[in-house]
């Protein structure tokens, strides 16, 4: 039997719903979890030609990472780890479309337009989140590769970030680290000890360090992945760190009242944790690529230190690294239209600000242009980037014995510590909240004074139901709105009536809805502005159900 009459056998097992159409979003395809059986199977097919293609491991993950339970969805990963290239994402609608009976010519189309070969090896990584329907899903893309000849490696239950690194190693043949979980553990553990051993090393920051932080911290695992692989690592953290965790998987239900997302939009605590005043708090989302930190004041207020306040903590720790280390690097920060004006401002006083659409998969390319990008989108997901000449500057300076400043060699010594405690490949929890933790405990800052950096305007998210949210396009970031007419005319006009204010409207990519963003001078004003622009939304574009109600 040849391989596309395998392929066409196989495919029968993992049949398309006739008619269904399903679009690839911000991270991949996203929906129901009884709909995606037949795009589990041919995502195995593509990765199988995207591996031939680029002669490398590519991986795919199960999941749908901050979405309910009961949706998964999937993610490529390419050889450097990153997301798949976005002119793949073409080439992925045209597999997962394609009727049962024209499967094969949209396969051949494809192998023909990028000239592979197929007598080339193809070699795959596949992991998945905890929910229920993982399991089956990742069978149906081992079944996809295999049948196209590709061979699997099945990580089983990792996170997303972790899958991204295991690729990323394989690809560079070991030299980012080991592709396996202990060695995933062992690069980030042991650069966050040695970045945490300067702490120790200075006498000012132990006093302050003892006076205002503390190496305990309280983690909402929102009941998915990272809670699991998080406990899997304490053990390698030499109690550098005194992790205390909640909705660990144990009760309760993925991402239900818990998790980044939940805690960025509502803007109040997770379920489950038990928070004390002034306590470091931090919540990652259903596949570990996404943290936010938060606590509580002795009133009882809730404080949110979100992505936009995570890339200034760590953009301007790098900076002040970099100028005592006496290094001419540049470092840039690049936000979305989410990030909070405050942010904005502050970060455009100190570093370079760029700007780029939804979706890590944009930001991580906008991050590569500089010599140190920091990409943090304000739902908490983001890394660090070093070019590669930026590594080299920093490993020799910090391996040069003959420094004699102590501060230089110091710094020197920071920068290459926080090099490897990042997860270059994409956002990572697990590795930004070492970062941060390290961070913190490097400066001897307090949460408290982590947050006073800046004070963010009032800000809000809201969801609105539309028949087709497909009628909803926009430019400039989407930062406006080209379609529905009138909607754009519409928000400007709102967005007149409030001091200090802005407000947008997109399409999610990874949920069935229209999400509005509006943030002012006050929570009260901020609050009119979303109920306002939400209704015009709801009229403007085809709302569903009840009409939009204030919060
Ligand atoms: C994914 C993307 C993020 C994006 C988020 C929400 O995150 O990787 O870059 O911010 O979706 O996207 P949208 O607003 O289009 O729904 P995750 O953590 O859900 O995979």
């Amino acid at each position: 039997m040849t391989q596309f009459e395998k392929v066409f056998r196989n495919s029968a097992l993992h049949p398309k719903p006739v008619g269904l159409v399903l679009q690839y979003g911000t991270a991949g395809f996203r929906t129901n979890a009884k709909e995606l059986d037949h795009i589990m199977f041919r995502m195995g097919l593509l990765a199988v030609l995207r591996s031939k293609k680029t002669k490398a491991t590519i991986g795919v993950m199960v999941t749908a990472s901050h979405n309910p339970e009961e949706d998964n969805g999937v993610k490529l990963v390419d050889p450097m780890g990153e997301m798949v290239t976005p002119s793949w994402e073409e080439y992925s609608m045209q597999l997962a479309n394609a009727e049962q009976d024209v499967l094969l010519t949209a396969l051949k189309d494809v192998i023909e337009k990028e000239a592979i070969s197929m007598d080339q090896d193809a070699n795959i990584f596949i992991g998945k989140d905890t929910r229920p329907s993982s399991e089956k899903l990742s069978q149906a893309v081992s079944d996809g590769v295999m049948s196209l000849g590709g061979h699997v490696h099945d990580y089983g239950v990792v996170t997303t970030p972790q899958l991204h690194f295991m690729v990323r190693c394989q690809n560079t043949q070991g030299c980012y680290g080991s592709p396996t979980m202990e060695g995933y553990y062992r690069k980030l553990s042991q650069a966050f000890v040695q970045l945490t051993k300067h702490v120790r090393q200075s006498t000012f920051h132990q006093w302050v360090h003892r006076l205002t932080s503390s190496k305990h911290l309280l983690v909402d695992g929102a009941n998915g992945v990272g809670a699991l692989r998080l406990r899997d690592m304490e053990r390698f953290l030499q109690n550098q760190l005194q992790i205390s965790l909640f909705n660990d998987c144990r009760e309760g239900k993925l991402n239900f009242q818990c998790g980044a997302d939940y805690v960025k939009v509502q803007q109040k605590p997770p379920q489950g944790v038990e928070m004390s005043v002034g306590e470091r708090c931090c919540s990652f989302d259903g596949d570990a690529d996404r943290i936010v930190y938060y606590y509580k004041d002795s009133d009882g207020c809730f404080h949110l230190q979100d992505g936009d306040k995570i890339a200034t903590l760590i953009g301007t720790f790098l900076k002040d690294m970099l100028t005592q280390a006496g290094l001419d690097l540049q470092v840039a920060v690049v936000q979305t239209a989410y990030a909070n004006g405050s942010s904005t401002r502050y970060l455009e006083d100190v570093l370079k600000v760029s700007w780029c659409t939804t979706g890590v998969k944009h930001l991580h390319h906008a991050a590569q242009e500089f010599d140190i990008g920091v990409y943090f989108e304000a739902n908490g997901h983001g890394t660090v980037l070093f070019s590669n000449a930026a590594v080299h500057k920093i490993e020799k300076l910090a391996q040069d014995s003959s420094i004699k400043n102590e501060k230089k060699r110091t710094a020197a010594q920071l920068l290459h510590s926080t090099i490897n405690v990042i997860n270059q490949a994409v956002g990572d929890a697990i590795s930004d909240m070492l970062l941060v933790e390290g961070v913190l405990a490097v400066q001897g800052l307090s949460v408290q004074q982590w947050d006073a950096i800046y004070s963010d305007l009032p800000n809000r998210q809201r969801k609105i139901k539309v028949a087709d949210r497909r009628v909803i396009t926009t430019t400039d970031a989407e930062r406006r709105v080209v379609t529905p007419p009138g909607l754009q005319e519409a928000v400007d006009m709102l967005v007149k009536k409030y001091p200090q204010s802005r407000a947008f409207v997109r399409p999610s990519g990874t949920e069935d809805i229209i999400r509005v963003y509006a943030e002012a001078d006050t929570q009260e004003n901020t609050d009119a502005l979303a109920q306002e622009v939400c209704l015009a939304v709801y009229r403007l574009a085809g709302g569903v159900g009840e009409e939009p109600k204030p919060l």
